[in-house]
């Protein structure tokens, strides 16, 4: 035993440094983080929420997720129960740009950063909430209008499906585009309806599209790859070639989007990467330590046809 004692001691401060070292790890309170996502609409909402739930498991946050299911009001109540529970920080992915003044007053009231993501808000106070980190839309609406002049040497009726009305994205993909088509004046807008960002719908619409103008439009412009997706359906189930009957041109990148490309049914999309997972909580840990933070983030997009899909294929994470 005195032996075993004596050969011991000298390993003991060893084992000292080692609690000490694990110790603060051990006792270090998680980040409590509460994030209003929109709900399920699409295959990029689902990589967006898959982001963000996975990185919060990867750096030991304690992540409350609200799915709002498409419901502005569902998403401003989670926003109020956040406040309620005292989470450290908010992140919201608005449906809607509007309605948000009152509850971003509230969590500011209680002393909660916000972080707008994926979708901006309008406030008539920008200091409602700490920072934005999301998409450039109006240069995504420009880079599909600039795609489509120079592919079709603009020329062409377009019939365009809208995403979620009085969303951030729908409304700048929609203006950004508008813009960027007004240079070709045979190159039109012809119809315009909302397919809120879901493949069933963006198929519904499509059908109804295509009852009303049978054959007299040569282009679809899709906000989103879903609609797009489901558009197709309803061209296939018309008797046309999507891709060659139909000029067809959408927004996300998504896999499925992407390999729609490479098959030669949709002619080009435009890159909008929703993997924000690491961005959000770098600010949110920046916030909370009471470091500065930049007012606003955009990812860089990159766009996807027929000279790059495949090759992209294989590499695509979401
Ligand atoms: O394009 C669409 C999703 O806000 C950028 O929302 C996002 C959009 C995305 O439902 O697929």
């Amino acid at each position: 035993m005195k032996l075993l004692t004596s050969l011991c001691r000298p390993l003991w401060p060893c084992v000292v440094l080692a609690l000490l070292a694990f110790a603060p790890a051990a006792s270090a309170k998680a980040l409590k983080v509460g994030f209003a996502q929109t709900g399920a609409e699409s295959g990029w909402r689902t990589a967006n929420t898959d982001s963000m739930k996975s990185e919060a498991v990867a750096r030991g946050i304690d992540l409350k997720f609200a799915d709002a299911q498409g419901k502005p009001e569902n998403q401003i109540r989670a926003v109020r129960s956040f406040i309620a529970q005292g989470v450290d920080a908010i992140i919201i992915a608005p449906i809607v740009t509007t309605g948000w003044e009152p509850v971003l007053r509230e969590a500011k009231q209680a002393k909660i950063p916000v972080i707008v993501m994926d979708r901006a808000v309008q406030v008539s106070d920008e200091s409602l909430y700490a920072c934005f980190i999301g998409s450039d839309f109006a240069e995504e609406g420009r880079m599909a209008a600039d795609w489509l002049a120079k592919y079709t040497g603009g020329k062409g009726r377009i019939l365009e499906l809208q995403g979620t009305t009085g969303s951030d994205p729908a409304n700048e993909r929609r203006r950004a585009f508008a813009e960027g088509i007004a240079k070709y004046p045979d190159l039109k807008v012809i119809d315009s309806q909302s397919g809120d960002f879901q493949r069933q719908q963006g198929k519904e619409v499509m059908e109804a599209l295509l009852k009303k103008h049978g054959r007299d439009f040569d282009i679809v412009y899709s906000h989103n790859d879903d609609m797009a997706l489901g558009a197709i359906q309803a061209i296939e189930a018309a008797g046309l070639k999507p891709g060659k009957d139909v000029i067809i041109v959408s927004i996300d990148a998504i896999k499925e989007g992407v390999t729609a490309v490479a098959d030669g049914k949709i002619n080009c999309v435009v890159e909008c990467n929703p993997l924000f997972g690491p961005k959000a909580y770098d600010a949110v840990a920046k916030i909370v330590a009471g470091q500065p933070v930049p007012r606003k983030q955009y990812n860089k997009d990159g766009l996807f046809d027929a000279t790059n899909a495949a090759a992209a294929l294989p590499t695509r994470q979401y």
